[in-house]
């Protein structure tokens, strides 16, 4: 294959450069969005690069630091390396690398953790501040210019647009085949301009396959040839096939008795042991011409759309193990017609989401008794990850569902508690929780009929007795009997757990 296979553009083959030619274009202070969404679609080559000038910038002593924009999660040479480095000042929307996690907790580098669905739409209204460079994975350039979008499409429409300068990657390891498969729908526009988006179904199409930049933006274009590093899955364990089990129970009940149809409605589903876990529920279940409009397509989608029972996917992203990654790169012409890539303002649209009636199923770090969810802070002050399209799904859901292992750490901790040591998901947000003890339909529940079932339906019997004992002695000595509560006696299960390790007494 020619070095130039993948750009027919003239114009940009001549702005081909090394990557550390590239790296050059960017400059300390700037902020530079990415590419990358959940280890997939990020640029591979010029971030790298950047955190080795970074390096010796320093060793230099010339400080060296840059604002990092992306879709969300990227990979270990995008993150992990500039975290590395100590190169990132600010970060946004979203972080899963551990080394950047650290330093985040460590006060040394500024993260702003929000709403996927809201970048776009922020960058555009100008809170974020300008866009120096935009560095974008793409998988081709046509002769029009026009670019054949990666595994991901995340920010990249609105980085492109928004940019002073643009550096592109084109990465010769994603399929060719992958040509057609994106829906990059360019109708959005700020109020009062705004008009409906108009997508029905999540198989509409309602925009072009390509992005589209401004040539005379473009400084620097990249070749590669690196596969997406996105993390192995580990194969479900007792507790996540026992959620998924319950779930499955839940969704034959709701079908029979006429809340929801027997196809079910679009499933948006989390990443993770459990999320799998309920997707390979899904390929046992009685539940056919399946369809999916969520933020990934991940492991388990692929199986469902192999045996038939997913009619369609719609994401902003794959998020796929090795093997997986693998499977969808060499099998793409059969994938292709059935998946859809959008930009994550469309995936994760709250319009949309509440138009099509989607099935939010979402991870947890805890809840609490009344069903409010902590998505983010272990302890309420470490962040894990960040909030992702957690709220913008289950605000927005027609069913918002939770699961997680009841218990963390060993059984150490009860992962249903009194109060949640921080609020991301009000419990008006919240309608079902679900453990491998069991599940709690909340909808329609006061609070104090909320907290008897779940701790009865959800929390570990280890657990129950205290939570019960918290329960009934707060219905005696709170402040108002709406919500009651013992505020100290609340968050003390956090304090044992950081100084005991354990938040049994
Ligand atoms: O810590 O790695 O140090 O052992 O938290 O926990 O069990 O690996 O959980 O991978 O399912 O992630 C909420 C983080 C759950 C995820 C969260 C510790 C635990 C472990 C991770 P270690 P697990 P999962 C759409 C929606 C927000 C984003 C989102 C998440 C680590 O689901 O990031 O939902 N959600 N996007 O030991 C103390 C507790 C704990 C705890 C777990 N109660 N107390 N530590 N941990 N519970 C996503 C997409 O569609 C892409």
């Amino acid at each position: 294959m020619s070095v130039y296979s993948r750009i027919a553009h003239a114009g940009f083959r001549s702005r081909i450069m090394p990557a550390a030619q590239a790296a050059e274009l960017i400059g300390s202070g700037d902020t530079v969005g990415m590419s990358g969404f959940t280890g997939s679609g990020y640029p591979k080559a010029v971030p790298m690069a950047l955190a080795e000038r970074i390096e010796a910038e320093r060793a230099a002593g010339r400080p060296f630091r840059i604002s990092v924009w992306t879709g969300a999660s990227t990979g270990p040479e995008l993150d992990g390396a500039l975290a590395k480095a100590d190169g990132i000042e600010f970060r946004l929307p979203y972080n899963s690398d551990p080394i950047a996690r650290e330093r985040i907790n460590k006060g040394e580098m500024n993260y702003f953790d929000m709403h996927l669905s809201q970048v776009a739409p922020m960058a555009w209204q100008g809170f974020l501040g300008n866009l120096d460079v935009a560095v974008v994975e793409v998988t081709a350039i046509r002769d029009d210019g026009g670019l054949v979008p990666s595994s991901s499409i995340g920010n990249n429409k609105t980085w492109l647009d928004r940019a002073k300068k643009v550096i592109l990657e084109v990465n010769r390891w994603q399929n060719p085949a992958l040509e057609g498969m994106h829906d990059i729908y360019y109708g959005t526009a700020l109020p009062p301009y705004r008009v409906p988006i108009p997508l029905v179904r999540p198989d509409d199409r309602i925009g072009s396959a390509y992005l589209r930049v401004d040539p005379d933006k473009v400084v620097g274009v990249v070749e590669t040839d690196v596969p997406d590093r996105n993390l192995p899955f580990a194969a479900p364990d007792a507790a996540a096939n026992a959620i998924a089990g319950h779930l499955m129970e839940f969704f034959r009940h709701e079908v029979a008795r006429k809340r929801l149809p027997a196809s079910l409605l679009p499933i948006q589903s989390g990443v993770g042991n459990v999320a799998n876990a309920v997707l390979s529920g899904l390929v046992d279940s009685p539940f056919d011409d399946l369809t999916a409009y969520t933020e990934v397509i991940q492991d388990g989608m692929l199986d469902l759309l192999d045996c038939g029972k997913l009619r369609m996917a719609s994401a902003t992203a794959f998020s796929l193990s090795p093997q997986a990654a693998e499977r969808i790169n060499t099998g793409m012409e059969r994938y292709r017609d059935r998946m859809i890539l959008r930009p994550q303002e469309i995936s994760n649209h709250p319009e949309l989401i509440r138009r099509l009636g989607c099935i939010a199923m979402n991870g947890l770090i805890e809840a609490d008794i009344y069903g409010a969810v902590n998505s983010t802070h272990v302890m309420g002050s470490r962040i894990q990850n960040g909030i992702g399209g957690s709220g913008d799904f289950a605000r927005n859901a027609y069913i918002s569902i939770f699961m997680t292992p009841s218990t963390a750490k060993n059984g150490q901790i009860s992962a249903i508690v009194p109060q949640v040591s921080h609020v991301d998901h009000i419990a008006q947000d919240v309608q079902i929780l679900v453990t491998e003890q069991g599940l709690a339909d909340l909808r329609g529940l006061s609070p104090k009929e909320r907290a008897r079932l779940i701790i009865a339906h959800c929390a570990h019997p280890d657990f129950r007795p205290m939570l019960t004992d918290y329960f009934e002695r707060a219905l005696r000595g709170s402040y108002g009997l709406q919500s009651p509560s013992l505020p100290d006696e609340a968050l003390s299960w956090h304090y044992r757990f950081m100084t005991t390790g354990s938040m049994r007494p």
